[in-house]
């Protein structure tokens, strides 16, 4: 397969000035017309007319209006033009029905629908299929269907019609289209200078009654943007279609944002309260595209992070503004530390804009995402939040309209500040997960700090050069008084001291507050003063992480010594969950604990193989240690996390329930069910629900509530799909492998959907003691299944063979059985290109 690289850049040979689309429906023979204006591009040397095309059937094609005879790839097609502007016309015939791949055009439940993004475009018409070419497009469908929908502002709409003109002109990626039996949930949105924007959220009859929240999130989104970033929307109209069958989470075409239906559907009795928050994130991460992303886009595939780690960032800020800062930075950081670092320190690692792929859909990747929002954040934290915002407004005066790359976006904050930002570009070209070392000396008064970097070696880069790194730090006296507020420390050397004067004894300090940089921070510290850290650090999210450190100090002496749990640090933790003037939210955040994957990644940082088992039994040991020693607390927090108004999902009363739900793990240890199973019983949404039942899940005594749960809920799909998923991740480690086998062979296992295939597998692969099950019966089944799956559905394969991302970090037996299961699935004929990149760089 052909590698692109980063370097090979050019521009293509014309321009496109209109696109007008027509398409004939039909299942299996849709018929696309194109009618595009193409102009040489000045600016291009090369000047091959090439337009990507894929599984297209050619019927005929034209120039000015002369039928011509193009050279056909599976990959394109060449054809001799004019050396002027011209008018190429083409006629192709796809058929959507049996697209299970989900890129391009296809059917999810009789509905048409699309996903272009990032090579899709060219499964529907020939195409140059390239972020840098932009077009307006002017779309007409014809159809019996009620609901016919594209980018932009609708047109003239009749019998069997509907047309549509976007006038801004945009990449392919962003082109939609979708057509079926819909309902819509309507409202309107005013902007801030006056003009009437009407909202639909469209989705199958039945329903309608779960678009309220995400209609309110729209309009939220929309209001925030106005506010905070001086974003205003440009089309008369904006859609969101909810479709069952999709890749992803949801796509930010112009005007018309496609949704995973389980990441905009919500309702009290069918959705947790996660799900609302995420579903509110979503919204506001497609909807912020309009401007990052849409109206600014990527020059090419390399240049990803420029939109997708920009708009991370920014709906992160928004959540942080509608549900709290400190409550969202410690759930980013917990993702973080998830997913983006096993990836860093991992065989898949890349530079937060790689330089090279093979399948651009295998880069929609944690670093690219989560680790390029951190990028941002540490910019904003050195710059400042004055200058930030004015970098912003000059990003949007310049590059308006414009196809950019990293360095532009860096230029307009060397422009806006004056601040030389070559060396805090490594943060974008250099992969891994720095390693931040601390030691500090106290002496007449003045507190030194010495930090020495480096990053571990990743493939393709042996050598790291010191990167930039803003240290946010804050000084505690001996009775817990700030000595000194946060200031950041820019660190820049690979080893260097910051000195604080004039104080009067040594101070505890409190380093990397609000997780200011992505790095992994190694400080010997005694517990002592992690635990005056976890009773006083003034910045909340060093409070969480000082006890953070503290659980997993713990842990890891029970899993490697078998010692007993830190008296001090459960006596401190107890004060911090019974105070009752901390917030709901941040207690429960602090009762969680490490989980089992966080533990073997850190055991791995340590130098150390980690062992499924003895994690699982030490995690389990502790929660059995916390529930008996807190048992006289548990009724009365029980009773305090007890919401009696009626449900809202916001984060007051989801706050309350997640403590309960920390709380009632406990309680199960304790009381063999009994509280769960009330709860299970009389619970009037689905987050308690939910929370009961994982509860009786985990105590393995739960055949009856699963198959009551699954009675009431057969016939929606995305409850069904937390069924499917629950009681395989929260289950006993010994059954999971054999619950996922059983439950494939469910009738409503329907693998082809993405979202069951991840309830079932992605829920394997988080059950971290199931999973690496010794005797590798998960590792088979999910090899077996993969294998399945890449026929049908490549990308959806690809992303999920990232659960053996880390199986060279563990012993040589369950090594050696991942190895043998990722060789299988490389082993099979004619595997795609996503997944053979995939399995090929996690081998290597
Ligand atoms: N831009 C899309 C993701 C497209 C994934 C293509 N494989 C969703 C988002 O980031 O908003
Ligand atoms: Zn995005």
């Amino acid at each position: 397969p052909q590698t692109f690289y980063l370097s090979d850049y050019t521009p293509f040979g014309y321009e496109v000035r209109d696109v007008a689309l027509r398409f004939v429906l039909s299942p299996s023979a849709t018929r696309v017309h194109s009618r595009i204006t193409f102009a040489p591009n000045p600016a291009a040397s090369d000047k091959t007319f090439f337009l990507h095309g894929e599984q297209l059937k050619l019927i005929r094609a034209a120039i000015n209006g002369a039928e011509v005879t193009p050279n056909i790839t599976p990959e394109g097609l060449t054809c001799d033009v004019p050396d002027s502007e011209f008018v190429w016309e083409a006629e192709v015939e796809i058929a959507p029905a049996e697209n299970t791949a989900l890129e391009g055009l296809y059917m999810s439940n009789g509905m048409y629908c699309t996903q272009c993004e990032a090579e899709g475009f060219r499964k529907i018409t020939y195409y140059p299929d390239r972020p840098d070419v932009m077009s307006t497009f002017t779309v007409r469908i014809e159809s019996d269907l009620p609901i016919m929908l594209s980018n932009g502002n609708p047109g003239e709409t009749g019998a069997g019609y509907a047309e549509w003109h976007d006038p801004w002109p945009k990449p392919a990626y962003l082109f939609a289209l979708v057509a079926g039996d819909l309902v819509g949930h309507a409202d309107t949105f005013t902007t801030k200078s006056g003009n009437q924007v009407d909202l639909n959220i469209w989705v199958r009859p039945g329903d309608e009654d779960k678009c309220a929240f995400g209609m309110q999130a729209l309009k939220d989104s929309m209001k925030w943007d106005e506010d905070v970033y001086g974003r205003e929307y440009d089309l008369n109209t904006f859609n969101i279609v909810a479709v069952d069958d999709f890749n992803m989470g949801a796509m930010e075409n112009k005007g018309l944002n496609i949704f995973n239906s389980s990441c905009v559907l919500a309702s009290p009795a069918t959705s947790t309260d996660a799900n609302f928050e995420r579903i509110e994130a979503i919204i506001a991460h497609e909807y912020f595209h309009n401007w990052t992303g849409n109206r600014i886009t990527c020059r090419d595939w390399f240049q990803l992070c420029l939109k997708e780690g920009l708009t991370v960032f920014r709906d992160a800020q928004f959540t942080s503004d509608m549900r709290g800062e400190a409550v969202k930075r410690i759930h980013d950081v917990i993702e973080l530390r998830a997913r983006q670092f096993p990836e860093d320190q991992g065989p898949l690692s890349h530079p937060v804009r790689p330089e090279q792929f093979q399948e651009i859909n295998n880069f929609y990747t944690a670093t690219v995402y989560e680790k390029g929002a951190e990028v941002i954040g540490m910019l904003k934290r050195l710059v400042g939040d004055d200058a930030y915002a004015k970098a912003l407004d000059l990003y949007f005066d310049r590059h308006d309209g414009q196809a950019c790359t990293i360095e532009d976006w860096l230029t307009v904050f060397e422009d806006a500040t004056g601040r030389d930002l070559a060396q805090f570009k490594r943060w974008y070209s250099q992969s891994g997960t720095p390693r931040l070392s601390v030691t500090d000396s106290y002496q007449d008064g003045t507190y030194t700090l010495t930090f020495k970097q480096s990053t571990p070696p990743t493939p393709g880069q042996m050598v790291k050069d010191p990167k930039v790194i803003p240290i946010a730090v804050g000084l505690l006296g001996p009775n817990g008084d700030e000595v000194q507020p946060t200031v950041t420390l820019e660190m820049t050397d690979a080893e260097q001291s910051f000195a604080f004067d004039g104080l009067g004894s040594k101070p505890i300090p409190s380093i990397l507050r609000g997780f200011s940089a992505p790095v992994v921070l190694d400080r010997d510290t005694s517990a002592e003063e992690r635990a005056f850290l976890l009773a006083h650090d003034t910045d909340p999210f060093n409070r969480w992480e000082a006890n953070r450190e503290l659980a997993r100090t713990t842990l890891i002496a029970m899993i490697r010594d078998d010692a007993a749990p830190d008296e001090a640090w459960l006596e401190g933790l107890e004060r911090v969950i019974t105070d009752t003037t901390l917030d709901a939210n941040y207690r429960a955040l602090m009762m969680s604990g490490p989980s089992q994957s966080e533990l073997a990644q850190t055991l791995h940082e340590m130098g150390i193989t980690p062992d499924p088992d003895a994690i699982w039994t030490a995690s389990d040991r502790l929660g059995q240690t916390m529930a008996e020693r807190w048992e006289a607390h548990l009724p009365g927090l029980l009773a305090e996390s007890t919401v009696t108004e009626a449900y809202r999902p916001d984060s007051h009363q989801a706050g309350q329930r997640a403590l309960g739900a920390a709380v009632l793990a406990l309680q199960t240890r304790l009381d063999r069910g009994a509280s769960a199973r009330a709860q299970f019983e009389t619970a009037d949404n689905m987050t308690l629900q939910l929370s009961a039942l994982t509860c009786l899940v985990r105590s393995g005594n739960d055949e009856e509530a699963l198959s009551s749960f699954a009675a009431q809920w057969k016939d929606d799909r995305l409850v069904m799909d937390k069924w499917f998923g629950m009681q395989i991740a929260a289950t006993l480690p010994d059954r999971a492998a054999d619950r996922a086998k059983a439950l494939t062979e469910h009738p409503a296992f329907d693998w082809k959907n993405p979202n069951r295939f991840r309830a079932v597998f992605g829920s394997l692969s988080m059950n971290h003691a199931g999973f690496h099950r010794a005797d590798g019966a998960s590792y088979d089944l999910l090899a077996d299944w993969l294998i399945t799956l890449d026929d049908k559905n490549p990308q959806t394969t690809a992303r999920m063979c990232s659960a053996f991302q880390t199986w060279k970090r563990y012993d040589a037996g369950r090594k050696a059985k991942m190895q043998a299961a990722l060789e299988r699935i490389q082993g099979k004929d004619g595997l795609s290109r996503d997944t053979a990149e995939m399995v090929g760089r996690i081998l290597s």
